[in-house]
C-alpha cells in the first residue's frame, strides 16, 4: 500500500488536542499507511541556510507518521504569506478585488517558496508515495514537483471558493496558476458551483474539452475535478462536548444566560465572514422586534487573525466601533446586547457555548465551507436543537438545505430570520435538526477523506501527459 504525504503550509501535531477535526482526520489516514506531513513550521528564521540540501528540514516522529518542517525567513514570509496568499489570493478568491494587492514581487515570491517547497519535499520522497496537497499557499507545488520530474499521483484540495471565471481573470496571474492545476491528477474543491467556476473558466479561458464524467483535458494533461465537501469529526466534537469542561461551560452559560436568549457568532476575525454586517442585522432585529429588548444577546467571539494584513486592522476597528455603538444606544445596566470577545477562545469550551445558544449566526459573504456551521449542529441537544442562520454564501449552504439560509447583504432579510429562528416553534426545530445532523454525521470529515483519497487512487495516473 502506497504512502500517504500531505502537504499544507501549516501543519498540525496531530497528538495535541487543539489540532481540530482536519488534523485528526489526516492523522487517521496518514496512520493507516504510514506517512509523511509536510509543511512550514510557522518559525521566521534569518540565517542564511549553507546546508545546500535538506538539512534545514526538521524530522519530528508522532507514531508512524513523521511531521517534516521548514522555517521561513521574513522576506518569504511577507511577501509569500502575507503578501500573496494572504495579500491576493485569499480576497480574489473570496470576491474582493477591492482589497487584493497586485504587487508583482508577491508572484515571484510565491512561486520561490513553492519551489523550495518542492525542493525540500523532492528529497524526502518514495516512487509510490501518493502525495494530497492542501490549500490556495501551495498551487503551483504539483508543477515545480513535476518540472523535478516527479511522477507520483498528487492531489490537491482547495478549502477556499473558487470564483467566477472573470474574477479569476483579474489576476495578474491567472493563467499561470490555472495552468499550474492541471499539474495535479485530482483537483478537489468544496461545493458543485466552485466546481461549475473552474470548468467554466478553463473551457473559455483554454478551451478545455470533458473527458468522461469528472475530466477536463487542457494544456496537454488530464485532470479529474470534482466537490468534496470537507466535513467535521463528530464523535471528536461529540467527546469534547461531553467532557467536563465542555459541561461546565454549557451549565455556566445556561445560568448566566438564564433569563436571556443567547446568540452566538464564531469566526476568526476576516473580511469574509460578514461581521460588520451580522452586528447590523442583530441592531435592526433590537429596532424592528423590540421584544428582544432585554432578552437576545449576541455573543460574538472574532478570533485574533493575520494582523499583519491592513485589512485586517480597519475591520478591527469596525468591529469594535460597531459593537460599542450597539451597547451604547441599547444597553440597559443590567443588560448588554452584544458581548464581543476579541480573543482566541479554547477548543474545549466550544461545544458547551454552542449547546446553550439558540441562535448561531454563520452569516460569511463568502466561505469556502464553513465548519462552525456544522460544529454547531453537531452540539445541540436533538429534544431541545437551537437554530443556525445560515448565509447561502457560505458553502455549507449546499448540504444544510434545513437551515434558515439567508443573504447577509440584506440586513432586513436577515434581522427577520434571525426573529424566526428566536421563534420557532419546538416540533419544527427539532424536525430540521434532525435532517441537518443525520447529514453532518454521514458526510462527515473521514468520509470526506476517503472520497477525496479513493478518487486519487483511482485516477489513470500518467494518462494526461
Ligand atoms: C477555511 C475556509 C473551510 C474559530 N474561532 C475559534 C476557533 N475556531 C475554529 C472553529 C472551526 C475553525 O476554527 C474555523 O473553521 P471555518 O471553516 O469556519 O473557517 P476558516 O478558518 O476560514 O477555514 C473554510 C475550512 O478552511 C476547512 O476547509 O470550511 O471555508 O475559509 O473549527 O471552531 N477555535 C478555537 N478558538 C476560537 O476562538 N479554539
Amino acid at each position: 500500500m502506497s504512502r500517504l504525504v500531505v502537504v499544507s503550509n501549516r501543519i498540525a501535531d496531530p497528538r495535541k488536542a487543539a489540532a481540530g477535526g482536519l488534523a485528526v482526520a489526516l492523522k487517521e489516514s496518514l496512520q493507516r499507511t504510514g506517512g509523511l506531513w509536510f509543511g512550514w513550521s510557522g518559525k521566521i528564521r534569518d540565517a542564511p541556510d549553507t546546508s545546500g540540501g535538506q538539512s534545514d528540514v526538521q524530522l519530528q516522529a508522532s507514531g508512524n507518521v513523521t511531521l517534516a518542517t521548514i522555517d521561513l525567513n521574513q522576506q518569504d514570509y511577507d511577501t509569500y504569506y502575507l503578501g500573496y496568499a494572504n495579500g491576493v489570493l485569499w480576497p480574489v478568491f473570496h470576491y474582493r478585488l477591492d482589497l487584493a494587492n497586485f504587487d508583482t514581487h508577491f508572484a515571484t515570491a510565491y512561486r520561490r517558496v513553492n519551489q523550495l517547497f518542492a525542493r525540500r519535499l523532492m528529497a524526502l520522497l518514495r516512487p509510490d508515495d501518493v502525495i494530497w496537497v492542501h490549500d490556495y499557499h501551495l498551487i503551483p507545488l504539483a508543477a515545480e514537483l513535476r518540472a523535478m520530474g516527479c511522477g507520483n499521483r498528487i492531489g490537491f484540495f482547495l478549502h477556499i471558493p473558487m470564483p467566477p471565471p472573470l474574477i479569476m481573470a483579474a489576476l495578474p496571474e491567472h493563467e499561470w496558476l490555472m495552468r499550474s492545476l492541471f499539474a495535479y491528477d485530482l483537483v478537489g474543491l468544496q461545493t458543485e458551483i466552485d466546481v461549475t467556476h473552474f470548468t467554466h473558466y478553463v473551457e473559455s479561458e483554454a478551451h478545455a474539452q470533458r473527458v468522461g464524467t469528472d475530466g477536463l483535458r487542457a494544456f496537454n494533461r488530464t485532470l479529474r475535478i470534482g466537490a468534496y465537501p470537507i466535513g467535521i469529526d463528530v464523535d471528536e466534537f461529540t467527546a469534547l462536548a461531553n467532557a467536563k469542561e465542555g459541561r461546565d461551560m454549557f451549565v455556566r452559560m445556561r445560568e448566566e444566560y438564564s433569563r436571556r436568549r443567547l446568540l452566538l457568532g464564531v469566526d476568526r476575525l476576516d473580511y469574509s465572514k460578514g461581521l460588520p454586517q451580522r452586528v447590523h442585522a442583530f441592531r435592526e432585529l433590537l429596532a424592528h422586534y423590540p421584544e428582544n429588548h432585554n432578552s437576545a444577546t449576541l455573543i460574538q467571539i472574532a478570533s485574533p487573525s493575520r494582523g499583519d494584513v491592513g485589512a485586517y486592522e480597519d475591520l478591527r476597528r469596525q468591529m469594535d466601533s460597531l459593537c460599542g455603538a450597539i451597547n451604547g444606544d441599547y444597553g440597559e445596566l443590567d443588560w448588554m446586547p452584544v458581548r464581543y470577545i476579541h480573543r482566541n477562545v479554547a477548543r474545549r469550551r466550544l461545544p458547551g457555548l454552542y449547546r446553550a445558544s439558540r441562535v448561531a449566526l454563520v452569516t460569511p459573504l463568502r466561505d469556502g465551507m464553513n465548519l462552525v456551521a456544522k460544529e454547531f449542529i453537531a452540539a445541540q441537544d436533538p429534544a431541545d436543537p437551537g437554530m443556525l442562520v445560515l448565509s447561502r454564501f457560505a458553502g455549507a449552504a449546499e448540504q444544510l438545505k434545513e437551515a434558515l439560509l439567508v443573504n447577509p447583504y440584506d440586513i432586513q432579510g436577515t434581522a427577520h430570520a434571525i426573529q424566526k429562528a428566536l421563534t420557532m416553534p419546538l416540533e419544527e426545530r427539532v424536525r430540521r435538526h434532525d435532517a441537518l445532523l443525520r447529514r453532518v454525521r454521514e458526510q462527515d470529515v473521514h468520509w470526506w477523506s476517503s472520497r477525496f483519497l479513493d478518487a486519487l487512487a483511482d485516477t489513470s495516473h500518467g494518462a494526461g501527459d
